[in-house]
């Protein structure tokens, strides 16, 4: 039998490569009371070029973790003082989803319950020590791939093919759930409509495909402008919006307006040269109790007013 993918092979050797090189950016913490054993699983996730944070006990760890959001693969032992292994993961599921932070536990204990209990508890995986090398090596990748999968599942589902911003989906999904926070903690929040003026001439003189490009164009501005901070997000053909969580009414109309005007002194560069673009924009605040649909319907209202009075502006 000869296997498809032979080790020598350059699609074997080009997909080894992606891996380490996807592997430098993960950060893994160790968590284990002996020092042994945590530099041992060091010196192998280092081996795969994985960047390695350790910690001696379960609270040390969740401090690590709270210092760290960039942290993607949690490794612990399950008997440490203070906090063990179990009371670590179930704490840190209360804040981490399995898309946010892959687990995967260790013991040499004999208990064979274990696994079966780290798993229930949040963990991804298990592992009994001493294991095999090469087990260790595949658990960690597996459970990295599963992450990963994830992560790309989500994009997909939350992220606007052609502009790489939030899609309508994510807006209308996730964005009551701001709402209902800001509303709790008697904050503020405006909330932007934006829709490019006369962008149907766009498409009729340079072609779907210009139109596509001011879209994209468009799009990363807004991203370069305000994502940093606030919520960006198509929710139609050329109709987006900008939830500015925090802030009142005339500070985000303040943003908005600067960026209207800049757009319409920036020509966007397209292949059928530089188009002149401008927008219309309505701008409204948040009052307590309202749905994301109220909210935007009202928005709406501040947008066509812009429209009628001439486009370019921005209305209340
Ligand atoms: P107004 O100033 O009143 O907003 O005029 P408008 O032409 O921008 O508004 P209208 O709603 O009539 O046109 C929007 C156009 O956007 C129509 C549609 O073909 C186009 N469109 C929607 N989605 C896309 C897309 O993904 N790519 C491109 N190229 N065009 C799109
Ligand atoms: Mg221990
Ligand atoms: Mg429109
Ligand atoms: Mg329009």
């Amino acid at each position: 039998y000869v296997f498809k993918e032979n080790r020598f092979s350059y699609e074997y050797t080009a997909k080894l490569v992606k891996r380490l090189r996807r592997n430098q950016s993960v950060k893994v913490l160790v968590a284990d009371d002996s020092v042994v054993s945590r530099k041992f699983i060091r010196s192998l996730l280092e081996q795969h070029l994985f960047q390695v944070i350790e910690a001696d006990d379960g609270i040390s760890a969740l401090e690590t973790l709270n210092d760290n959001p960039d942290i993607t693969l949690l490794i612990t032992d399950y008997n440490m003082p203070r906090l063990d292994g179990f009371g670590l993961i179930i704490k840190v599921r209360e804040r981490l989803g399995r898309e946010e932070l892959a687990i995967i536990g260790l013991s040499s204990d004999s208990d064979e319950s274990l696994s079966a209990r780290f798993i229930k508890n949040g963990a991804n995986d298990f592992l009994q020590k001493p294991f095999v090398h090469e087990e260790f090596h595949c658990r960690v990748l597996t459970t990295l791939d599963s992450l990963d999968m994830v992560t790309k599942l989500w994009e997909q589902a939350n992220l606007d093919y052609l502009t790489n911003v939030f899609n309508r989906r994510y807006f209308f999904n996730f964005y009551q759930e701001k709402l209902t926070e800001v509303a709790q903690k008697q904050g503020s929040l405006s909330l932007a409509l934006l829709d490019i003026d006369f962008f149907k001439k766009v498409n009729d003189t340079y072609g779907h495909d210009v139109g596509d490009e001011v879209l994209i164009e468009f799009a990363s501005r807004l991203k370069q402008s305000f994502s940093q901070h606030f919520t960006v997000a198509r929710i139609g053909g050329e109709e987006f919006v900008v939830g500015f969580k925090g802030l009142h009414i005339e500070k985000a109309y303040a943003l908005i307006d600067r960026f209207r005007m800049q757009l319409e002194i920036t020509p966007i560069e397209t292949s059928k040269g530089a188009l002149t673009i401008t927008v219309s924009t309505g701008v409204t605040e948040f009052g307590h109790d309202e749905t994301v649909d109220e909210l935007l319907k009202r928005a709406d209202t501040g947008l066509y007013e812009a429209k009628s009075a001439g486009r370019n502006l921005v209305s209340i």
